[in-house]
């Protein structure tokens, strides 16, 4: 871990290893060169999804797989997403040391683009994987530069050695993902495993509001066609939309651009994004289908383009898988609880394809998305025993 968090350090001891940078190309090369150096088989697909097999004694079964993903925040942490790559490599360092004989291959991935930060959507890699995402579509995203993700890849690929690509939706008998919990609760529980039921359903949107730029000092309000000032209303006019007493609904704007951004000019242009969250599938779909019409009708005097960059209905995880979890962590002695997962996570789309469950461990206050962001080697040490055991378990 210490030695993935040099690539893309941060001042503040985090990381900032955007989706298909060159730190991102590097921790992929890293951990090529690690899986080389122990014999395991490493092999990529058209979206540099990496994976790392080690063999089973029956080379016609489906691999059990697992892993999660290397990409980060910009003010990203040393564990979110990593830990559970890295958890994975070591179940395979940890089964080959002790000689250990599986069915199944055993096979950890790293994921392009879980975090969903320099490119739209989220989980370009798992959703590709899962046949849910068109390649072509996908490799015509662009950041926010307008760099494509197909120039980005080529360059980020190209710093590991080269190695045998894969096509996309291969068989998978489970899998299985260690996180941290990137909330709160098992450190206010004082439980250090949690048993994941499944993943909340989120939709995300790019609002563009276009108004008239004109000058700060001669034009009368009446006058204006002012960006800022509509997309005020319309973040004020959501915030009623999805306010929730019982503070499940979750609705954040991470993304808010105001165009030219001069002191003196009035706005032309406003970029912003909605990450929407809730349990429900019902009210996903209900309340997220409000959002374009409520923008639309308060786009006057300027317009409105509202574009749905993504939709995943929630998951529940596979209960055989769960029970594993829960097995092996009281099997170890670990305390542990039951919990939902507020954060997505590349086993979203792993769910449909294959029996599938998540592994959390505690993050310090509960804090992610944030360079302070803490596991301790004990828990981090918990969550890879209780994922090798689920992970021996289930490649038999
Ligand atoms: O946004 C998420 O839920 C994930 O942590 N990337
Ligand atoms: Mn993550
Ligand atoms: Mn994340």
């Amino acid at each position: 871990l210490a030695d993935m968090a040099r690539i893309g350090a941060t001042e503040k001891g985090g990381v900032n290893r955007p989706a298909l940078s060159r730190e991102d190309g590097l921790a992929r090369a890293l951990l090529t060169g690690w899986a080389t150096a122990r014999g395991f088989q490493v092999s990529t697909d058209g979206i540099g999804n990496l994976y790392v097999r080690r063999a089973g004694s029956d080379p016609t079964l489906p691999p059990v797989m697992t892993g999660s993903h290397l990409d980060s925040q910009p003010t990203g942490g040393r564990y979110d997403g990593v830990y559970g790559v890295l958890a994975g490599f070591e179940v395979l360092e940890a089964l080959e040391d002790a000689g250990a004989v599986t069915r199944h291959p055993v096979e950890v991935v790293a994921w392009t683009n879980e975090e969903g930060s320099r490119f739209q959507p989220y989980c370009m890699g798992s959703a590709l994987f899962a046949g849910k995402m068109d390649l072509e579509t996908v490799l015509a995203c662009t950041d926010a530069k307008g760099i494509s993700v197909r120039d980005a890849l080529a360059e980020a690929v190209s710093l590991a050695p080269p190695m045998p690509v894969r096509d996309f939706g291969s068989p998978a008998a489970a899998y299985v993902e260690a996180h941290i919990e990137q909330g709160p609760r098992l450190e206010a529980e004082g439980r250090t495993i949690g048993v994941v039921q499944g993943i909340q359903g989120s939709r995300w949107f790019q609002v563009e509001v276009t108004g008239q730029e004109a000058h700060a000092g001669t034009t009368p309000h009446g006058a204006r066609k002012d960006a800022f000032q509509t997309a005020l209303k319309m973040v004020n006019a959501l915030n009623d939309l999805m306010h929730d007493p019982d503070d499940v609904i979750r609705c954040t704007f991470g993304r808010f651009e105001v165009l030219p951004g001069s002191p003196n000019t009035v706005p032309g242009k406003v970029i912003f994004t909605i990450d929407f969250r809730h349990p429900d599938a019902g009210l996903v779909r209900e309340r997220g289908d409000k959002v374009a019409p409520l923008l639309l009708s308060l786009a006057a005097p300027c317009e409105v383009v509202v574009k749905e960059t993504s939709t995943t209905a929630p998951v529940d995880f596979d209960p055989a898988v769960v029970d594993a979890v829960r097995d092996a962590a009281a099997g170890l002695g670990y305390s542990h609880c039951d919990m939902p997962s507020g954060a997505n996570h590349d086993a979203k789309f792993m769910a449909p394809r294959c029996p599938t469950g998540m592994i959390f461990i505690p993050c310090k206050d509960g804090i992610s998305h944030n360079e302070v962001e803490y596991a301790s080697p004990e828990d981090c040490h918990a969550g890879a025993a209780v994922l090798a055991e689920t992970l021996a378990k289930l490649a038999g």
